[in-house]
């Protein structure tokens, strides 16, 4: 692709005023030029009436689950990276990458205590490996920066599943590549069932009552191309888009039952940070990045950095008729439409109790680590002081012993003159945050189940938890990282093994 084209990107006009111009052919070169990065993401009222009503004009798109196919005991999924097509815009072609379809790619649904195989294919022009987000599994399946999948190769992640419910998600990991890789569309989600998530009568008919909302931001370029501006701010903040996806979809709206409704948010975005809420609806969170809370937990809004998940569950029973908006209060923008119609046929009421949790002994931990993060120049993003070198290991986490984990957003080298947003995922297993900033008050509701990885706001320290029980390996390392992609891509990594 001609790299020239990812520098030109459109600025000061409204998402959905520029879909309506895109669609009639209006959108000419003038409104071309300057940097989108660290676009706002425009409100869409301005716009109504050029669209004929709502703003949001595409239903949203629900990804295909696949549930694999069960050969000698063994669940296998396959799933094949491709090159592709895509109409964000009516009549405008955007060259995309996914899934066994053109953009992202479909859910795939995995039932713990199974024996599974993740076959990929890559039918891509470039090597990508494709990592398990949030999967507890032995680190060779990990698909992190060492299970490297050849252009016309395949390799597959086989493993069984033994950990609780959960939403996870598949992405990309591949070394300097992720961010442009997931950009271009590769990602998708990863439900986890157990027998738990299944007997608590949660709204569970997927893209019915229970609904996938894959959140990315992007930019396109005149011609309809996602453009991807590489420069230093870029490294620096991460990419930002100004026009919202859902699901691949933009401007979308949903119609939904006048019931329950579980919303399973996944911050699919390379560095913005969202404040999900739906004013005025009574939302309650069920689940973060790798098991349900303990109980429904009532909640204005959740702070999703990238690759973290959340589930809400939104009650709208005697909403007939309203209009509303899941919201990024961050931006202010609006990010999905719901128009409640008919009654519900789904559950009234949620559970007092979804799971119980087994959070090791703190006062147990045999040790400290410390993670500083930190820019240590323009483009030098490190941990410790070190960028990634997949030859090195950098930590030995010993099988089975509780430790705690120190992680803090150290800035920029000599201080905190320039405020950057950072977060931290570990691959292997889950953890537990402790404290923010020395104070377990501090620990936000979407922060108190297993999680796999937390934002870190500049400045922010927190303190985690950590205990892997299985899969000790001395040669294979898993990952932990900023999520961020462009600062993963610009060294901000390191390795562990777990012996
Ligand atoms: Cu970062």
């Amino acid at each position: 692709m001609d790299r020239r084209k990812f520098f030109k990107v459109a600025g000061g006009i409204s998402l959905f005023a520029a879909a309506a111009l895109w669609a009639r052919g209006m959108m000419g070169g003038g409104m071309m030029g300057g940097a989108g990065n660290g676009a706002g993401l425009k409100e869409a009222g301005a716009s109504a009436k050029q669209t004929g009503g709502s703003p949001f004009f595409n239903p949203l798109k629900i990804p295909s689950q696949i549930e694999g196919e069960l050969r000698d005991g063994v669940r296998h999924y396959d799933l094949r990276l491709q090159a592709g097509v895509s109409e964000f815009f009516p009549g405008v072609k955007t060259p995309t990458w996914g899934i066994n379809g053109p953009y992202l790619g479909p859910t795939i649904r995995l039932r713990k205590g199974e024996e599974v195989s993740l076959d990929w294919h890559n039918s891509l022009k470039e090597a990508a490996t494709m990592h398990g987000h949030g999967m507890h599994l032995p680190a060779k399946m990990d698909g992190n920066v060492h299970q490297l999948i050849p252009p016309g190769g395949s390799w597959s992640a086989r493993y069984r599943v033994r950990q609780k419910a959960c939403t996870n998600w598949y992405h990309p990991h591949t070394m300097d590549r992720t961010a442009e890789q997931v950009m271009l569309g590769l990602g998708g989600l990863i439900i986890i069932d157990d027998e738990e998530s299944q007997s608590l009568g949660l709204p569970d008919r997927y893209g019915v009552d229970d609904l996938p909302v894959v959140v990315q931001d992007r930019l396109f370029t005149r011609e309809g191309y996602f453009a991807y501006p590489r420069n230093m701010m870029t490294t620096m903040h991460g990419f930002s888009g100004d026009t919202l996806l859902v699901n691949g979809t933009i401007a979308p709206y949903k119609e939904v039952e006048a019931g329950l409704i579980r919303l399973r948010l996944l911050n699919a975005s390379n560095a913005r940070v969202y404040r999900f809420a739906v004013p005025g609806v009574p939302s309650r969170l069920i689940a973060v990045d790798n098991s349900f809370l303990e109980s429904p937990v009532a909640v204005d809004s959740v702070l999703l950095s990238p690759a973290e998940r959340a589930e809400l569950v939104l009650d709208l029973r005697g909403m007939e008729g309203k209009v509303l908006r899941l919201r990024d209060l961050e931006s202010g923008a609006g990010v999905l439409e719901l128009r409640v119609r008919r009654n519900s046929a789904g559950p009234a009421k949620l559970p007092a109790r979804l799971t119980r949790l087994e959070r090791p002994d703190p006062s147990q931990a045999k040790r400290k680590r410390t993670f500083r993060l930190q820019a240590m120049g323009p483009g030098r993003l490190v941990i410790n002081g070190k960028r990634m070198d997949p030859d090195r290991i950098d930590e030995r986490v010993p099988l089975g012993e509780t430790e705690i984990w120190e992680v803090e957003n150290a800035g920029m080298g000599m201080g905190r003159m320039m405020g950057m947003n950072h977060n931290f995922h570990m691959h292997g297993s889950h953890f537990w945050v402790l404290e923010r900033n020395g104070s377990s008050a501090q620990v936000r509701p979407w922060e108190r189940g297993q999680k796999d990885t937390v934002f870190l706001a500049p400045g922010d320290r927190v303190s985690l938890l950590v205990r892997h029980t299985d899969y000790a390996d001395k040669r294979n390392p898993y990952m932990f990282h900023c999520h961020i992609l462009e600062h993963e891509d610009a060294g901000m990594m390191g390795q562990f093994t777990v012996v």
